[in-house]
């Protein structure tokens, strides 16, 4: 690492001439972890990575124009990861920037000269922004990954990876001894399946040496796990982690289950989980969603933050968009995942946001982690839409610094990525002042808005899990309920929309949810007079005449949330317009068709929204907002028709 870090040095620091810069590798009461002094001199650090990650911090200010100041800069967690959700024949769940840069379907074990420069390239973008662990497997994993051909490639990546300080990590399937070793259970109370883990663990450490442990979803969605035997998470979480102990592996336990027969999915992982807290290991980690039910674009956080006291908990974001619109609508996500983080659970007393609770400010844990699905695929730009590498970006800095502003963050990385980026004789020469003014103030409230754009013109007020449910959870759904679908996967169970109103009752009267949450947010959440509107109908069933704060209905409220988010992405068309003096050709006018087709697909979601609830409200579209384009029944028609569904 230390040789990495000298030759990101040599490659690119511009100091004066003559100056020098010296890295320190020592110890100090104020490094904490990978974390770093900077000063006029040089770096210091306690570890390489550390050093590492110094010099990139000084390779940032430089070219972001910020002064170098002395001071120290620690990690708010431990450990920063990436989860790949990339499968063996090379198609990533989720994914929406090409197939997978680790696994391929034909000849997948040969790995070319091209597949190193690759896998180089990633790591050290993840350096540069603190990211120190991959895993590089879907969470619904192969039990081939763990065999011996699949473990030889994973070597190969670890190798290339290991110089950028990034870990690898692998997903597991729980039921890997009976699919792969031949056993007849898997249950992990059993002598022979705890040594067929053993071996294997054994047989991955020779392979790669500083492994970093294992994420297992199990007893979800269909996948096996622990309960398939009568026990525990906590059963199935320890008895990985007596494995990997011995060689510091971790296990990443994730916390997504819930059963079609419970009323209300959004309560299930607490209520799993909070019994558990205090049985699993120090070295496994409960990972958990922002949200209670899935990655929303807006969902209160899990009340099993701040909830769970004596179990090391991580959160797991998204930075693919799968529901925000894909590599499609421009998502500037760091916003909602400062919400999130900034939420106070008041766990602990007041102060106790999601962040101190899972950073290790408010409870002891042995570890502290984040996770974050990641976007990254074989796409030239690698994430598909050119301002989804922003949510890469975003989400290594959040994890390095949970204070940061989604602001700052934006404007960063604006400038690294944009500044110089005009070309062509015909783009007129432009001043910084002119750059700043007329390129990196619009475009950072651009990036600012576009979360809350998605929000309003797809799922305002609270609503969720209404987008169309056929496989591609892109366009809007709220219709989609085949005969025979396990209900908590169609729209219908989340909206509850009827003649009497809409939204989910999760009040004390209704599913009880809100009492989930800490005091006093059970109360606020459970009055629609103080539950913040936009959790109003995550909380409420409310009639369609319901007066709002604003003294509006919420039928009309609805529709000018839904309006606001068609002109805002207009109004983004047009701010985009005028910035093609400070962008290259190519990346402008990329961008500039897909707010189109953004902007288009607003309206189709407002429009199928607006009219499938208008047969129950019965109410008028109020005159401020532009009439439909559409009829309800070719957007329902136009719906990809449903295809078996493995899950919505
Ligand atoms: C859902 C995704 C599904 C994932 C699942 C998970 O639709 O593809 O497998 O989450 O996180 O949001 O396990």
């Amino acid at each position: 690492m230390l040789a990495t870090a000298k030759q990101e040095l040599q490659q690119s620091w511009q100091g004066s001439a003559g100056a020098t810069v010296t890295l320190t590798l020592r110890k100090d009461k104020t490094i904490k972890h990978d974390g770093f002094r900077l000063s006029a001199q040089g770096v210091q650090a306690a570890t390489e990575r550390g050093i590492l990650y110094g010099v990139f911090e000084l390779l940032r200010r430089q070219q972001t124009g910020q002064s170098v100041t002395d001071g120290v800069s620690n990690p708010s967690y431990e450990l920063r990861l990436l989860n790949h959700w990339d499968n063996p024949d090379g198609s990533v769940e989720r994914g929406y920037a090409g197939k997978s840069i680790f696994w391929r379907k034909d000849s997948a074990l040969v790995v070319t000269k091209r597949d190193k420069t690759l896998w180089q390239e990633y790591a050290r973008a993840n350096a540069s922004v603190g990211i120190n662990g991959s895993v590089l497997n879907n969470v619904n994993a192969s039990p081939m990954i763990l065999s011996a051909e699949y473990l030889g490639r994973v070597k190969a990546i670890a190798n290339v990876l290991r110089p950028y300080g990034v870990k690898t990590y692998l997903s597991v399937k729980f039921s890997s001894p009976v699919l792969l070793g031949g056993l007849k259970t898997a249950d992990p109370l059993d002598p022979a399946v705890v040594n067929w883990w053993r071996s294997k663990v054994k047989e991955i450490y020779q392979q790669v040496p500083d492994f970093g442990g294992f994420l297992v979803k199990a007893s979800s969605e269909g996948q096996p796990g622990p309960q398939d035997y009568g026990r525990t998470h906590a059963d199935g979480a320890n008895m990985l982690a007596d494995v990997l102990k011995p060689y510091g592996g971790l296990v990443m336990w994730r916390a997504f289950v819930y059963s079609p027969n419970d009323k209300d999915r959004a309560k299930q992982a607490y209520n799993e989980f909070v019994t558990l807290d205090g049985k699993f290991r120090d070295n496994v980690i409960i990972q958990v969603k922002n949200g209670p039910v899935d990655f929303q674009p807006r969902e209160p956080f899990s009340p099993l933050f701040g909830a769970l006291k004596k179990t090391a908990v991580m959160p797991e974001f998204q930075i693919t968009q799968e529901y925000l619109g894909h590599a499609i609508d421009l998502a500037y996500l760091a916003p909602m995942w400062e919400e999130c983080l900034q939420s106070d659970t008041y766990q602990a007393g007041p102060g106790s946001t999601v962040a101190r609770c899972t950073n290790g400010s408010v409870y002891r844990q042995a570890h502290s982690a984040m996770a974050g699905v990641s976007n990254v695929g074989l796409d030239t730009n690698w994430t598909g839409h050119d301002f989804a590498q922003a949510n890469w970006y975003a989400f290594g800095r959040l994890a390095w610094n949970s204070s940061a502003k989604s602001a700052q963050l934006a404007e960063e990385w604006l400038k690294l990525t944009f500044q110089n980026a005009a070309s062509g004789p015909t783009q007129p020469a432009t001043s910084a002042a002119d750059w700043n003014t007329k390129f990196l103030t619009p475009i950072t409230q651009l990036m600012l808005a576009s979360r809350e754009a998605i929000v309003d013109y797809s799922m305002p007020l609270g609503l969720h899990h209404i987008m169309s449910a056929t496989h591609h959870h892109y366009g809007p759904g709220p219709w989609w309920a085949p005969p025979g679908m396990r209900a908590d996967w169609t729209p219908p169970y989340y909206h509850q929309a009827s003649a009497n109103g809409v939204g989910f009752d999760r009040t004390k009267t209704g599913s009880d949810a809100v009492s989930q949450y800490h005091e006093p947010l059970a109360t606020q959440f459970n009055n629609p007079a103080t539950c913040p509107d936009e959790y109003l109908l995550w909380f409420h069933h409310l009639p369609w005449d319901f007066k709002m704060k604003s003294g509006r209905t919420l039928w009309d409220e609805l529709a000018l949330h839904y309006e606001h988010g068609v002109q805002q992405v207009r109004q983004f068309q047009r701010t985009w317009d005028q910035a093609q003096p400070y962008v290259d050709a190519e990346r402008f006018g990329v961008v500039q068709n897909k707010l189109r087709t953004q902007s288009g697909n607003a309206v189709v979601w407002k429009d199928a929204c607006l009219l499938y609830f208008q047969q129950f409200s019965r109410l008028p579209i109020p005159a401020a907002v532009e009439p439909p384009m559409h009829t309800l029944e070719t957007l329902i028609a136009n719906d990809t028709p449903p295809r078996p569904p493995r899950q919505p």
